[in-house]
């Protein structure tokens, strides 16, 4: 009676840590993990900080993580958090490092599992998943250094650019003045597109900013606003309606992240495109979102989701989906898959980690160039090392 336990046991082999692959390809020797953190000279309030809910942002903290194989290759990862939990990721980092030692590097897929099935107990998302993002962005770097290729290429790149617009001049202590300043200088890069937060107490003085820098701009430069999941439905609706003429290339997180079918029904009745995706912590959130209906414009940060290994199943969902991709902030990994997707949208810029790398990313024409260098094309610089806060090494980097 029954199946045959024995042969069910065979189909069902789980690739299970320290699985002997037969054809292994080559061995992770050593990592080394990093807690740095970037200072902010200014810190910046978006709606989130208006409404009470947050502190304004005064410095990022990143994971960064640097791994060597035995046959010479190397990568680079990176994952960041805001406001929290900066320690807590490196920590999480050093428990879950130790089992990428003496594994193939090669064999991504199987690694992003194995840490994530180490992780589980803390959920799938959230610190889990943006600690996984440095590893497996680091993996993903190796692949495509030892393939002497960009890793747009390595993922079939369908451009050499991608649209680019600016948000870290227009947060909300900024007066008008100094947002126009900034803007300008967004566009002496070469930058072409503004993002302004809204989410004022009073939103006749939203309208008033968002004029007063639509009217700024020349007119094909593209203005786009982020309310930070501030707004109830009723008030995002009323809002959306009154710069619905605007051609605003989209409006971002006016209502709670989570708030699938609020934004679902936003994009419904409104011709301004709906963006939203940022907070969202695991390809099964945006597989929810997007089914929902819940955006026009996919903002998937590679980070939060753990990883390019996930990051391309969303891509995969939201070009099937017909939706557009403007993935959230982090540039230097973005630009990458965003150069991939099927219909070019947009990469968000900071200026903010540009000093952790000896490169500088080429904006032209409104547009971000894929690096032309292997893997994400980028080397960690001395002030990296100098915003080292905690420093950790395994293997042959020990
Ligand atoms: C944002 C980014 C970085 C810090 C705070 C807020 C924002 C965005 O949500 O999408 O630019
Ligand atoms: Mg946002």
């Amino acid at each position: 009676m029954g199946l045959d336990l024995s042969e069910r046991r065979i189909a069902a082999r789980p690739a299970l840590a320290g699985h002997k692959a037969r054809w292994k390809t080559d061995e992770i020797t050593g990592l080394r993990l990093r807690h740095v953190v970037i200072p902010l000279a200014n810190p910046i309030s978006d709606a989130k900080v208006l409404t009470g809910r947050q502190s304004p942002l005064a410095a990022l903290d990143l994971l960064m993580v640097e791994t060597r194989s035995a046959a010479g290759h190397e990568g680079l990862g990176l994952s960041y958090t805001l406001r929290a939990g900066g320690a807590g990721m490196f920590a999480l980092g050093c428990e879950i490092a130790p089992f990428l030692l003496r594994e193939d590097p090669n064999d991504i897929s199987r690694l992003w599992d194995r840490l994530a099935w180490q992780t589980i107990s803390l959920g799938r998302g959230g610190m889990a998943y943006q600690a996984i993002c440095a590893f497996d962005t680091a993996l993903w770097d190796m692949k495509a250094r030892r393939a002497g290729l960009p890793l747009s290429k390595l993922f079939g790149a369908r451009r050499d650019g991608v649209r680019i617009y600016n948000s870290s001049g227009q947060y909300l202590q900024a007066g008008i003045d100094e947002m126009k300043r900034a803007a300008d200088a967004s566009l002496g890069r070469g930058i072409g597109g503004i993002k302004m937060k809204v989410g004022q107490p009073d939103g006749q003085e939203d309208l008033r900013r968002i004029d007063a820098l639509r009217a700024h701009l020349p007119g094909d430069i593209a203005l786009m606003i982020d309310a930070n999941q501030q707004w109830d439905r009723a008030y995002a609706l009323q809002f959306g309606r009154i710069v619905d003429g605007m051609g605003l290339a989209f409006i971002e997180e006016p209502l709670d992240a989570w708030d699938f079918e609020g934004h679902a029904e936003l994009a419904r009745n409104l011709a301004t495109p709906v963006a939203t995706g940022e907070m969202l912590t695991s390809p099964q959130e945006h597989l929810a979102l997007i089914g929902a209906g819940g955006c026009d414009v996919s903002q998937l940060d590679v980070c939060r989701i753990g990883g390019f290994t996930p990051f391309l199943q969303v891509m995969t969902v939201a070009e099937a989906a017909g939706i557009d991709m403007a993935p959230h902030m982090v540039m230097e990994l973005h630009i990458h898959a965003a150069a991939a997707y099927g219909r070019e949208g947009w990469v968000e810029h900071f200026e903010w980690f540009e000093p952790l790398f000896e490169e500088r990313l080429e904006i032209a024409d409104g547009r971000m160039l894929v690096p032309e260098r292997p893997g994400i094309g980028l080397s960690l610089s001395g002030q990296a090392r100098d915003w080292t806060r905690s420093e950790m090494s395994f293997g042959e980097m020990a």
